[in-house]
């Protein structure tokens, strides 16, 4: 109940909610920019596809089957949603997917913004030549027993062959359970993805009960540049299995099944090779508290992090500086991404956070 009253109070700010030590996780929200690449086939396939159609259909298929990872996997292995470890700023999070057949993917993810808070990140394969960069951040309110969330930011996917762009819009979700202990994420409303190209489509997520007496549902559209009616409708459930109806010769065929794919564990640096300001390095005592829901220590490692951030802020105020992000910059959208974002009837960002790619390879961050 007290949990509960928390979230009633806690105003649009996720990250003030003091939610009790078994719904506690060990895990910055820093490394959640890692569901976007978990299956680095899907990822690269796009760049490999010729005709424009597929090619946004095989991009409708990878966003698809990333929503597992992204939505439902702390639940497979925690056993429920849980509160991520709010990230400090500056917190920097990177990994690597080595695959035989697609070689390195890269992620560099940081902590941009602390109040409100936002990550960006940016995942990248040179083999393939495909890049997706973004970033998020979460406005939350509550009602009676269910925390809404709803998404600020957005994805692009860059596929460099092409020169082609797919602006990707985020999820509003809304987590239920909260009120028996076990919390989980359902999605709700709209997505859109709309490339450059002029193919888009728009994807409509469902719980139990809505479109059918499954969780996790979702109903797409795909359209063809300048076209009213759907050239595909896609449906089923985003963790499951989903089919795809081709409308003008009305045939039905299977267009994912997550049970088929396995993610792709990241690699990341082990703990002693990574730099202070790393986020597993940063948080290792207070994750070490967390496994053995040790609550005091978890208490104690986290305000030594919350004071030296204070302290860091104070003195930047003090000398009149502000903090330099490390491998992001915020930059006017100016250029293509404006008009993909227009394209979709989507208010474009009027600044957006920007990889600094040579900034980061020439730093020793980017050593594996
Ligand atoms: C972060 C960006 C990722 C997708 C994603 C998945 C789960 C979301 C998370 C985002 C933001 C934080 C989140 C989480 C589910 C639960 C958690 C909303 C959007 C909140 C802070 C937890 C509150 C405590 C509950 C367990 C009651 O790409």
């Amino acid at each position: 109940m007290t949990f509960l009253r928390s979230l009633a109070t806690s105003k649009g700010d996720l990250s003030s909610i003091t939610a009790p030590p078994f719904i506690l996780s060990g895990t910055s929200l820093v490394e959640y920019s890692k569901f976007w690449a978990e299956l680095p086939d899907l990822f690269v396939a796009p760049t490999m596809i010729l005709d424009k159609e597929e090619r946004a259909l095989a991009v409708l298929k990878w966003f698809i089957a990333t929503l597992k990872g992204q939505y439902t996997s702390r639940n497979e292995a925690l056993g429920s949603e849980k509160k991520p470890l709010n990230p400090f700023l500056g917190e920097v999070f990177l990994g690597q997917w080595e695959t035989e057949t697609e070689g390195p993917t890269t992620l560099v993810s940081e902590q941009v913004s602390h109040h409100p808070p936002v990550t960006a990140y940016a995942i990248y394969n040179d083999v393939y030549g495909i890049e997706l960069q973004g970033y998020n951040g979460q406005k939350a309110t509550f009602a009676t027993t269910t925390l809404n969330v709803r998404q600020v930011g957005h994805a692009v996917l860059y596929i460099k062959k092409f020169d082609e762009y797919y602006y990707i819009t985020l999820p509003t979700l809304h987590i239920e359970g909260l009120f028996y202990g076990a919390p989980y994420v359902e999605l709700e409303q709209k997505t859109l993805i709309q490339s450059s190209s002029g193919y888009w489509a728009s994807i409509e997520y469902s719980g139990k009960g809505y479109f059918s007496g499954k969780k996790n549902t979702f109903k797409a559209k795909f359209y063809a540049p300048d076209e009213d009616s759907p050239l595909y409708t896609i449906s089923g459930q985003w963790s499951g299995k989903s089919t795809i109806m081709n409308q003008a010769k009305k045939s039905e065929s299977l267009f994912y099944d997550a049970s088929e794919h396995n993610i792709v564990p990241l690699i990341v640096k082990p703990i002693e090779q990574q730099a202070e300001y790393e986020s597993r390095r940063a948080w290792e005592k207070v994750a070490a508290a967390v496994q053995v829901m040790d609550y005091d220590t978890i208490h104690v490692e986290k305000s030594k992090i919350e004071n030296q951030q204070r302290e860091l802020r104070k003195k930047e105020r003090e000398d009149g500086v502000e903090w330099q992000r490390r491998y992001f910059e915020l930059i006017e959208d100016e250029g293509p991404l404006r008009e993909v974002a227009e394209l979709a009837g989507v208010e474009p960002d009027e600044n957006v956070w920007r990889f600094k790619r040579q900034v980061f390879e020439e730093s020793p961050d980017s050593k594996m």
